[in-house]
């Protein structure tokens, strides 16, 4: 018997930050039902793919995705009923027909995800393979390097922190499970010199500390002064730092409230180039705006050899976006969120451009997250390289850290890690 999409139900649910989001569910006619959830992001690039939120001022402040259950329910399940689960091309494909336009301001890229997700997981179900190996074939055997958001600011928090998110990313860890104890064992650290420092050591959206520091160079020192209590060295684990300049960008100049700085494009790299020669810096990510793409040449032209200099807002995972990056040689890397452009296969096309063109490759969750653990499973069938998934609190942060450890041990000795690549 054919394996065969039977029906597709769709319901709303609730996400970290209690937003409404959309769950999937996909029936195939031989009794398998997998489930699919969307994110949801706070920081987003003008690019992105369309969320449809229902804009219902009476119900629960406009948020609600009611339209889009419907959208799953009457308008794409008839027409994916039927067909094999195995021709996820196809299946987003025709996706993306019945919304017509490119950024599904239609049906919404919610709908359309989780659908596509849920085919692709079906997909796996139904040849028993986990979605790693489904995704990645046998090659698929590397667990990518985290870059773990220990400290959140920006729009993440109510701190004063101006950049969204520091990073600690364990490099010279052996195995993807040594890089989740050395990165645990500098959190408790953290921890520590936070409340020694009396700083709060509640946590942001991502569930890493938000405490009152008002400027990125104390969070670093702070970060150095952890990972050296912890016992390591800053070439063993360095920083990431996601600046979200989006956010700052106001009539073409980089506002830094908590630092009281109004920066032109020019000295907005000037600053961030200093920081990458000071810390042990080894990413910036969204270091200027999207809309400030001239300037993002010079960044590249300056900082791009002793850098990851990575695309978030600036490509939103769009491979015609990113082509014309990688064209006017404009970043080097590009985190890689799914719910930006809507299926899986606009997402893998993403990776698999980004590859060729010697960019490197970050999958990404959202600031507003549910329990799937999808992007973990992307991260090793298509050898990402690197993963950012929140901090290590929040267990919609760490269900995604959780299947990796999981997947490292199902691949046994044949495990690969990421820094042994790079
Ligand atoms: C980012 C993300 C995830 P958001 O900017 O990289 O960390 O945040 O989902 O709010 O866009
Ligand atoms: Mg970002």
């Amino acid at each position: 018997m054919a394996v065969l999409i039977e029906d597709i139900k769709a319901r709303q649910i609730i996400d970290s930050r209690a937003n409404p989001t959309l769950e999937a569910r996909v029936i195939l006619n031989n009794g398998i039902e997998v489930f699919a959830s969307v994110p949801s992001g706070a920081s987003v690039g003008t690019t992105e793919a369309v969320e449809l939120r229902d804009n219902n001022p009476d119900y629960l402040f406009s948020k609600s995705v009611l339209k889009a259950v419907k959208n799953v329910e009457n308008i794409i399940a008839p027409e994916l009923k039927g067909l094999s689960p195995f021709n996820q091309g196809l299946i987003d494909d025709k996706l993306q027909k019945l919304d017509n336009t490119d950024n599904f301001s239609n049906l919404g890229a919610n709908a359309a995800l989780a659908v596509s997700i849920g085919v692709c997981l079906a997909a796996s179900r139904a040849l028993n393979l986990e979605p790693y190996r489904y995704l990645g074939g046998i090659s698929a055997n590397t667990l990518p390097i985290p870059m773990i958001n220990v400290i959140n600011g920006g729009v993440h928090s109510d701190n004063l922190l101006d950049f969204q998110e520091f990073m600690i990313v364990p490099i010279g860890a052996k195995s993807f499970s040594e890089a989740m104890k050395m990165s645990l064992e500098v959190f408790y650290h953290l921890k520590n010199i936070l409340k020694k420092k009396g700083y709060s050591v509640n946590v942001g959206d991502e569930g890493g500390f938000a405490p009152q520091i008002n400027n990125a160079k104390a969070a670093l020192e702070i970060l150095v002064e952890a990972i050296e209590n912890a016992g390591y060295s800053t070439d063993e684990i360095k920083l990431a730092l996601d600046v979200a300049a989006g956010e700052l960008y106001e009539n073409g100049k980089y506002n830094l409230k908590g630092e009281n700085k109004i920066l032109s494009s020019c000295e907005m790299i000037e600053y961030l180039s200093a920081l990458v020669r000071e810390f042990p810096i080894i990413s910036v990510e969204d270091g200027l705006s999207d809309s400030d793409f001239e300037y993002w040449k010079s960044f590249t032209f300056d900082l791009g050899k002793k850098s990851l200099l990575v695309g978030d807002d600036l490509f939103t995972t769009n491979p015609k976006l990113l082509k014309n990056g990688i064209n006017n040689k404009v970043a080097n890397a590009i985190l890689i969120k799914p719910n930006q452009i809507g299926t899986v296969t606009k997402t893998i096309e993403a990776i698999q451009i980004a590859k060729r063109a010697c960019y490197k490759t970050i999958a990404s969750h959202r600031s507003g997250e549910t329990e799937s653990t999808f992007i973990a499973d992307l991260a090793v069938g298509l050898n990402t390289g690197f993963i950012k998934t929140g901090s290590l609190t929040r267990v919609d942060r760490t269900a995604k850290y959780n299947r990796l450890l999981y997947i490292e041990e199902l691949l046994g000795k044949n495990a690969r890690f990421g820094s042994n690549y790079i």
